[in-house]
């Protein structure tokens, strides 16, 4: 018998335009990392309009005020090329890469597509009422979280003592920023931690950059009694050959990929046997597109991916990955969601919530809305 083929219900979709906001809400914790201190998060909040009235939301941790500016003025840019396109995300995406071919796709280009093509996808998941992880295919699935704020650089007792605070909602791994100047303050600090945390609770160390290959070789020797879980970019991100040597050094796994700017970069590091984790940033990545390219070429490599901030989105793409392995939970954009992700007993579920389930605390925003 043949088919014929029926309406679909699903209505389709047009891009109409963009509202961005700025907003800089303080963090819970600070956060100094031996590249920069930051007290409050710099958050781009995107509301994607369609002509058919559904709203696709994103948002991007912009790093620093600028960075947020030039994104925004990007995205606006890129909706206008695009205004009365379909909401198609591969399609549309394809379209603005050649667009910008010519500035180049990478670094603050790259977001802002991402962020648009995040909110693409969020529409689409918004009109067909799933979760965006169950459009995608996944079922709503657990993955475990560490608790991620907080714990920058700062003396042991500090340390030692902000690390239980972090453990209280019910996480049993964080994540602890080394690179002070003088080795001995890393093994301090990370030894008081360990202290505290006992031994059952897992160890994260992020170094943002700040050590040089024989440097990373040595402090990882240091630290090999304090059970750490991964030592997280010990070196400049783009130094591939120095991460695979101080891959075959250690014992300890290598996470990285935070920095790597689309798919492709995430190939050139595989290939060259680089890290043992993988650690996907949706922004940097390319969005949910992005993602899913980067996260099947780890697959291939049979490497687990963790997800780099964005816990909201990145709980969904998670729940899609094959070797799906940890969610970075921050808490950084709590304060102007109606719905905060929250982790029960150290895991974190795609909510049942129509797309992404973000939503915005309008006084909120308001309050926190910055120039
Ligand atoms: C990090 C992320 C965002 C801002 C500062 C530091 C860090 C991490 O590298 O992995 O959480
Ligand atoms: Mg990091």
């Amino acid at each position: 018998m043949q088919r014929s083929p029926s309406p679909s219900t699903m209505p389709r979709l047009h891009i109409a335009g963009i509202k961005l906001r700025f907003v800089k809400p303080p963090m819970r914790f600070p956060l100094g990392t031996s590249a920069a201190v930051v007290t409050a998060a710099p958050l781009l909040l995107v509301d994607l309009q369609t002509h058919e009235g559904i709203i696709g939301r994103s948002y991007l941790f912009c790093y620093r005020d600028s960075g947020a500016k030039a994104i925004a003025g990007v995205l606006q840019e890129a909706v206008d090329l695009v205004r009365g396109h379909a909401v198609v995300p591969l399609e549309v995406g394809e379209l603005l890469s050649r667009r910008y071919a010519l500035l180049g796709v990478t670094g603050i280009v790259r977001m802002a597509l991402a962020a648009l093509d995040i909110a693409l996808w969020d529409a689409l998941a918004v009109a067909a009422n799933m979760p965006l992880a169950r459009f995608l295919g996944a079922p709503l699935r657990s993955i475990p979280a560490y608790n991620s704020d907080g714990l920058g650089l700062m003396p042991a007792h500090e340390a030692a003592s902000e690390a239980q605070k972090l453990l209280e909602p019910g996480y049993h791994a964080i994540k602890l920023r080394l690179g002070h100047r003088e080795a001995r303050k890393d093994i301090e600090v990370a030894r008081a931690v360990r202290d505290a945390i006992g031994s059952h609770t897992d160890l994260m160390v992020d170094y943002n950059q700040a050590l040089t290959v024989p440097e990373a070789i040595q402090r990882g020797h240091e630290l090999a009694d304090l059970n750490i879980y991964w030592l997280e970019e010990q070196i400049c991100h783009s130094n591939v050959s120095g991460y695979a040597q101080i891959s075959r050094s250690l014992t300890t796994p290598i996470q990285l990929g935070e920095n790597l700017d689309g798919p492709e970069s995430v190939h050139r590091v595989l290939a060259e046997s680089a890290t043992d984790y993988l650690m996907l940033d949706v922004a940097r990545i390319g969005g949910v597109s992005g993602w899913l390219r980067a996260a099947a070429i780890a697959a291939v490599h049979d490497i687990p991916v963790s997800s780099h901030l964005f816990p909201e989105i990145s709980v969904h793409l998670l729940a899609a990955t094959p070797n799906a392995h940890w969610l970075e939970y921050v808490s950084w954009a709590d304060a102007v969601l109606l719905e905060p992700l929250s982790a029960i007993d150290g895991v974190v579920t795609p909510p049942e919530r129509p797309g992404l389930g973000l939503e915005w605390s309008e006084p909120e925003v308001k309050r926190w809305t910055a120039d």
